[in-house]
């Protein structure tokens, strides 16, 4: 019998952080039953910033993926990570064209909008000086964004349709982990948007997610 190659995949090193954009390669990467080495960098002690994490992360922001191929392949930027393991790990990804599209388009909308926004938030709400005005403007766009989920997943059991794919991993921890600032600020999200209330609480049962927001 020929040598079998139980494990064909190369391995993969994450360099990451408990945060919600490190948070997400997790979900994903334990989602796929993917074997990967975790480096964590931590980035209240500035690891991010060293020469040597910039050669593979050049904003010097976690998260980052190394594919060890020969030469190694390294991915930064959340969204490209994910995209990069739903093109490998099909299960991630949507079932059909269209769900497909939807997979890219929501979660590009996730590291456009949803991210920044309520990291924009969480930097005002919390700011030492405040600044009225831009807690306000913050809020109001991050509520846009929490209106434009509500509607559909009114709709879906998921935001791309019926599968729970990278779209989903992408958003999720910027609505409900603990690092979330929609929880830090006691935003009334739940009330308000009882489908993304709904899908959050499902997705935190999933043994992905219980472990990405278990690591500290
Ligand atoms: N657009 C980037 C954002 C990455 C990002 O902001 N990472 C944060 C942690 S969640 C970070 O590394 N912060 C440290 C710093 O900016 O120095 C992505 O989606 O990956």
């Amino acid at each position: 019998m020929a040598d079998v190659d139980l494990d064909p995949d190369p391995d993969l090193d994450l360099y990451s952080w408990h945060t919600p954009n490190g948070q997400k390669i997790v979900i994903a990467l334990e989602e796929a039953g993917a074997a990967y080495n975790y480096h964590p960098i931590d980035i209240s002690a500035g690891e991010q910033k060293t020469d040597r994490f910039r050669s593979i992360s050049p904003d010097g922001k976690i998260p980052a993926l190394v594919v060890n191929t020969n030469p190694a392949i390294s991915y930064f930027e959340s969204g490209a990570i994910l995209l990069y393991l739903a093109d490998r790990f099909p299960m991630l990804d949507g079932n059909s064209e269209e769900e497909r599209a939807r997979v890219r388009s929501w979660t590009f909308w996730q590291v456009g909008q949803l991210g920044p926004l309520a990291g924009q938030f969480g930097r005002f709400s919390g700011a030492e000086i405040p600044n009225p005005a831009a807690v306000e403007h913050f809020e109001d766009l991050v509520w846009r964004c929490l209106q434009v989920m509500e509607k559909r997943l009114s709709e879906s059991d998921y935001l791309t349709g019926e599968t729970f794919t990278v779209a989903d991993i992408a958003s999720l921890p910027w609505v409900a982990s603990g690092q979330s600032y929609l929880q830090k600020y006691q935003f009334p999200w739940r009330e308000q948007c009882p489908s993304v209330a709904r899908w959050a609480d499902g997705l935190l049962m999933k043994a992905s997610v219980v472990k990405a927001f278990g690591l500290v």
